[in-house]
């Protein structure tokens, strides 16, 4: 069975109970209050994105593992990674996914000043000084994840090339090979503008091993292409009861003794 949900009994409040770090004091997501937020410009440099543009040594596979669709990254040859940023190494990405919700006014986990999006897209990457992603899980230094928030929009040929293999994925524990395609396609233009904290996993086991981006530059993509999220993958395996995967966000954690940074005004 399901050890956790995002509704219910086993939902976000009780994750604490059979996952002790969900009840930490540096847990994500959290809620950007923007007027707050410390400018450092000096420390808090351009993101340089490696092989985010080639698509050679570079397999992607779909997931569908009950709480998200992910695509799980596969590097043959130079490793795909980021630097700069105001991170100390280089962090290599290791999979993407996304959480959303059932209606336009919620979906993302992080908020801005009290803004909610329709969706919010995680692009994990491990600190390079760990042997692997698993060594790096619960490690204070161990992830970086970069967040971008989705508005409703025009129709974003990119996320398509994800969405058109949700057929081929319904049910839990379902996954596919997709045709590789450039990750920079997916990104918004302009990177400079960022928000950034020391946080959690959003999911259990809630290890406080992230150091957050969350993008002030958001992605857009249509109503119709946000309903293929909602509707065409299901939480739950073939022959049971069928549930949309959606709603698949946990609310703002605490801040507590934490301070946000940005990268600009
Ligand atoms: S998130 O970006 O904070 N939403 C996030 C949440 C959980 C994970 C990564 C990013 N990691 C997951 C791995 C699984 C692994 C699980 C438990 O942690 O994706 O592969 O099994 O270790
Ligand atoms: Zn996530």
């Amino acid at each position: 069975g399901n050890l956790w949900t995002y509704d219910g009994e086993k939902g976000p409040d009780n994750w604490h109970l059979d996952y002790p770090h969900c009840g930490g004091v540096s847990q994500s997501p959290i809620s950007i209050k923007t007027d707050e937020a410390i400018v450092d410009s000096a420390w808090l440099v351009p993101f340089i994105l490696k092989g985010y543009d080639t698509m050679q040594n570079l397999t992607m596979k779909l997931a569908n593992n009950g709480h998200t669709v992910q695509v799980d990254l596969t590097v043959t040859g130079d490793p795909v990674s980021i630097t700069g940023g105001g991170l100390t190494n280089v962090y290599i990405v290791q999979q993407f996914h996304f959480h959303w919700g059932k209606e336009d006014k919620r979906g993302s986990e992080h908020d801005i000043d009290g803004k909610y999006f329709p969706m919010e897209m995680h692009i994990v990457h491990y600190n390079s000084k760990y042997k692997n992603f698993t060594e790096a899980l619960n490690k204070d230094d161990g992830l970086a994840v970069l967040g971008f928030l989705f508005e409703v929009g025009k129709y974003n040929l990119h996320f398509d090339r994800i969405i058109k293999h949700f057929s081929e994925i319904p049910y839990k524990d379902e996954h596919t090979d997709i045709e590789t395609f450039a990750m920079r396609d997916l990104l918004p233009e302009n990177l400079d503008g960022y928000y950034r904290y020391h946080g959690s996993l959003t999911t259990p086991p809630c290890y406080e091993s992230v150091t957050w981006s969350i993008f002030y530059q958001t992605i857009e993509i249509s109503e119709y292409q946000l309903d293929q999220f909602r509707h065409t993958v299901h939480e739950n395996y073939i022959n049971e009861t069928i549930r949309d995967i959606s709603d698949d966000y946990r609310p703002p954690q605490c801040l507590n003794h934490r301070k946000i940074h940005c990268s600009k005004p």
